[in-house]
């Protein structure tokens, strides 16, 4: 070309001339970001994914879930109290922080507090001089994890709860929590508050005006200056909200903005209204999903054969790092001072099953087309996907909402999970996709989902396909993802379930194709040579059943599974003061089915003709097991009869947090007592509910 020629060409022209010859044209420029958006802190904490709560205080002490605040501080005495242990514990599973109960409801405080007497300085552990905070502060730091800290704003001791005084007390206690232990990941709290206490020695009610009474805006502030870095959550945030359950479990579709200027801690409606974060919401206030490895948030030693299994503790990592959220899983410290040895025995395979199942990614460097890339130019290509890089990723033209990617593994491959992660920086966007395989030349859908947010992983049927699509098939902004992956996780046999009727049929298992099941009733651990499972048995006295699944084929077993049975209700029959039906259905031994008392028999109580005379040393009160919590009870009277007519009080209390986790409870008495009737009165109710619901009422005879 004459040169003369090219100075007649505009610069512009000639710039772009001359990369179209060189073969790269310029990239549009990035998607524009489409808010609420993460801050670098949010960003950080969210890449944890998984860490640890330790729920330890006086009521591991007490075997109580919610202590009144009149527990005596020298009960504190952790024998063999070691913060080291939690947190190998908690490094060894995974975890990449801690956040420990400095002080939960009771008031009781786990730091040599200047403000208050109810604390370890006043327990004989250490002869007064310990400070498990500074403990844990430290064994965190030696362990290269974090550290929060949870202080219930709730306080069942302090005699100015509910008056002004108690908040500057409060934010007094935050400031030693945070300024004298270093760096502070997340401050927790918590939205249960208000209610019965001892408030020193007050023993009353005392109701707070949630949105007002701790006035956060002032105490936020305070947390920001004294530590910057600090995620603070509640069911409001302002940095993570609460998941609305205490099962784990994030939602199909569960956004990270939220309409936070309508939430405040603790209201009533958080859990149904807004515990999913809305796709307008406002500001961006991700979840976290707590549960316990437990039944209960403390130690308890009746709950030492009740560590959730290996199936349950994925379940809970696929519904919670798996759909958006992270995951706090809770540790209950034993009276020792140590993590419980069953729990850490869970906690290994846990961590061993997460790394198999994520071991070998298939997707890693696969040919990979999408149907739309931004500008058609190869910096937004879908290559980006699996190219194993998170700052990189796949975008489409600003007007495109509905998009689709194929993955080509060459030949015929076998998986069975798959992982979506969106560029987050830019804001979460996708509303809802799907995902097909194509097996004997044809695409068939393996499933369509809702939201993908941070991290989305899906557990889909074993499926052996040459190619596969994901589509985008809503969202509220251009799609912008940054990771696929796809792997084969060994799949793992299931516990056998072991259920009593209410006759007294003991039938044991799951819904693994094929499985035999052998067991024992002796307290000892099965194996195959163990009693084999044909049909269903009777028992009627106290038994420990243990049994495991066995898979022929695969010579697979699953973990054992233990169920400690009392006596049988076989003879036992609810006396209602009312004509009522389906009464039954509280001492089926079914928790899915619910009886509710209304009336009369709501005044009066349930009635239960135990057959004959027994020996009770307490008794356990499941409430609906259904998502909608309606009728619990919260506070009970119960007594005890010879006869039905003439009774004697045995004792009343607080089902304490069972809003929050409504799980059996479990009462003992303080002495044991004997009698053929029972009768259980709902004191109080959820809301007045003008009824009560019984899932299961049983007795502790042994
Ligand atoms: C709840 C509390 O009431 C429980 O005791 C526990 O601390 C749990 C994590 O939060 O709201």
């Amino acid at each position: 070309m004459n040169l003369a020629l090219i100075n007649t060409i505009p610069k512009p022209y000639l710039i772009l001339l001359i990369l179209a010859i060189i073969g790269c044209s310029p990239a549009p420029p990035p998607p524009e970001a489409v808010g609420p958006l993460p801050t670098e802190n949010q960003l950080a904490w969210q890449q944890m994914e998984f860490y640890g709560f330790i729920h330890f205080g006086l009521n591991t002490f007490a075997n109580m879930e919610w202590g009144y605040g009149d527990t005596p501080a020298k009960m504190f005495n952790p024998k063999e109290l070691d913060a080291r242990q939690w947190a190998r514990v908690a490094k060894d599973a995974g975890m990449k922080g801690i956040i420990i109960t400095a002080k939960h409801h009771d008031g009781f405080c786990l730091w040599p507090s200047k403000y208050t007497e109810y604390s370890v300085k006043n327990a004989p552990w250490k002869d007064g001089k310990g400070d498990v905070i500074g403990e844990l502060a430290e064994a965190c730091r030696e362990y290269d994890l974090k550290f929060g800290i949870y202080t219930s704003p709730w306080d069942r001791n302090h005699a100015d709860y509910g008056k002004p005084k108690y908040v500057e007390y409060f934010r007094k206690q935050l400031e030693e929590l945070l300024t004298q232990y270093g760096d502070v990941f997340e401050v927790w709290f918590d939205g249960a508050n208000g209610g019965d206490g001892y408030y020193g020695g007050a023993d009353e009610t005392r109701r707070v005006d949630k949105k007002t009474y701790y006035d956060w805006p002032t105490t936020i502030e305070m947390i920001r200056k004294w530590q910057p870095n600090a995620i603070i959550w509640s069911d409001a945030g302002p940095d993570a909200r609460w998941v609305g359950n205490e099962h784990g479990f994030a939602y199909d579709v569960t956004w990270s903005p939220l309409l936070k200027d309508e939430v405040y801690g603790g209201m009533p409606e958080y859990a149904k209204q807004y515990s999913m974060g809305q796709e307008n919401g406002t500001h961006w206030v991700p979840a976290e999903a707590d549960v316990s490895i437990r039944p209960g948030w403390f130690y308890h030693q009746s709950e030492d054969d009740k560590v959730k299994s290996l199936g349950h503790l994925m379940d809970i990592y696929y519904k919670s790092v798996g759909q958006n959220a992270t995951l706090l899983l809770n540790l209950p410290v034993d009276n020792k001072g140590l993590v419980h040895e069953r729990d850490v025995e869970q906690l290994k395979k846990l961590k061993t099953q997460v790394d198999l199942d994520f071991a070998h990614d298939l997707a890693n460097r696969k040919p990979i087309k999408a149907s739309h890339v931004r500008g058609n130019h190869k910096q937004y290509g879908a290559d980006n996907l699996v190219d194993g890089k998170m700052d990189t990723y796949w975008a489409t033209d600003d007007s495109v909402t509905k998009a689709s990617i194929i993955l080509d593994f060459g030949t015929p491959t076998t998986f069975n999970r798959m992982l979506l992660q969106e560029h987050i920086p830019l804001g979460q966007r996708v509303k809802s996709f799907s995902v097909e395989a194509f097996t004997d030349g044809e695409w068939t859908t393996l499933g369509s989902f809702g939201t993908i947010g941070y991290k989305r992983l899906l557990r889909l049927e074993e499926t052996t396909a040459s190619r596969i699509k994901v589509t985008i098939d809503s969202a509220k902004a251009p799609p912008v993802l940054s990771n696929l992956g796809v792997f084969n996780a060994p799949v793992i046999i299931e516990q056998p379930e072991i259920t009593r009727n209410k006759m007294g049929l003991v039938t044991i298992a799951n819904m693994e194709k094929g499985a035999a099941y052998f067991y024992t009733t002796d307290g000892s651990q099965p194996n195959i040579n163990s009693k084999k499972y044909t049909e269903p048995f009777e028992v009627h006295t106290p038994t420990q059943i243990t049994a495991i699944a066995h898979d022929a084929v695969t010579q697979r077993i699953s973990e054992p599974k233990t169920i400690d049975f009392d006596i049988s209700k076989k003879n036992w029959r609810v006396k209602s003061t009312e004509t009522s039906t389906g009464n039954v259905k509280a001492i089926d031994n079914d928790p899915w089915s619910d009886y509710t008392l209304t009336g009369g028999e709501l005044q009066n109580g349930l009635i239960i003709d135990l057959g004959k005379t027994e020996q009770l040393k307490g008794f356990t009160y499941t409430p609906t097991q259904h998502r909608h919590l309606s009728g619990i009870i919260t506070h009970y009277v119960f007594y005890i009869s010879d006869n039905g007519k003439n009774w004697s009080l045995v004792q009343e209390g607080e089902f304490s947090n069972i809003l929050n986790n409504p799980i059996e409870q479990r009462i003992l008495f303080s002495k044991p007592t004997s009698g053929r009737f029972i009768k259980f009165r709902p004191k109080k109710v959820k809301e007045n509910a003008g009824k009560a619901v019984v899932a299961e009422w049983g007795a502790i005879t042994k």
